[in-house]
């Protein structure tokens, strides 16, 4: 499956290859969003094949989605599935305590809905995803699309009294057109370049009238798989 990788795609499939070894017959799995959980779910999807894996995935995008059904995992919905044994995703940072940005993807809300209703999330990452201080990447905001523009300055002036180093936004677009979520909704990047208090500012979010989530996985994360360009892997 891997063949000829680059270094930053190979650190991606062994960090996604090692996660898989944490499936067990008869889980309810959360299958994350992104490059690197793709290659989780093809992993799995041969686990399923070849070895007689019986899982239940639920699916964290309807891209995820299409790709677990055409490996052949059986796709449920996260109300059909009820509680989660277990949830696999990637992530655009992660901290030393375990904190992340995701949302790169633009799938943050389902993410972090089924990341909360599992015994356990891991997440797999290749070591460029490892930072000090989370920030530098730009942390993601769903916002409903009714008046966006409002919402956008309220966070703005928000952030003026917040311990970050950055304080502007851009939306996220999809070439011409606004980038909508699966829900429908929009994404604002929030260029804060380092986040000082992330489970502060992570709860003054989602307080703010028209935000629907963020970035910020605070004491979500059970276990980060680092995968390197060498081929090694760590469990952390
Ligand atoms: C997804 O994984 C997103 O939250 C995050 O943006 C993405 C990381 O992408 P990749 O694995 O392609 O680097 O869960």
């Amino acid at each position: 499956m891997s063949g000829e990788l680059s270094p930053i795609d190979k650190a991606k499939f062994v960090a996604a290859k090692r996660s898989v070894d944490f499936v067990e017959h008869g889980m309810r799995v959360g299958l994350g969003t992104g490059s690197t959980a793709a290659w989780m779910v093809r992993c799995l999807g041969e686990m399923v094949r070849e070895d007689g894996l019986k899982i239940k995935g639920v699916p964290t995008s309807t891209r995820t989605a299409q790709l677990a059904r055409e490996v052949g995992i059986e796709v449920i919905s996260l109300d059909e599935a009820k509680w989660l044994d277990l949830t696999i995703d990637g992530a655009d940072e992660f901290d030393g305590d375990l904190n992340l940005i995701k949302g790169g993807g633009g799938a943050l809300l389902q993410e972090k809905i089924v990341a909360t209703a599992s015994d356990q999330m891991i997440v797999i990452a290749d070591i460029g995803k490892q930072v000090d201080h989370l920030g530098a990447f730009p942390l993601p905001v769903e916002v409903i699309p009714f008046g966006w523009q409002t919402t956008q300055a309220l966070v703005e002036e928000t952030l003026i009294s917040m311990d970050v180093l950055g304080r502007n936004s851009t939306l996220r677009m999809n070439g011409a057109r606004p980038f909508v979520t699966d829900e429908g909704n929009y994404i604002l990047d929030l260029h804060l370049n380092r986040i000082g208090e992330a489970r502060q500012l992570a709860m003054v979010l989602n307080q703010m009238p028209g935000v629907v989530e963020n970035g910020l996985f605070i004491d979500i994360c059970d276990s980060v798989i680092v995968g390197y360009g060498d081929g090694r892997v760590e469990v952390r």
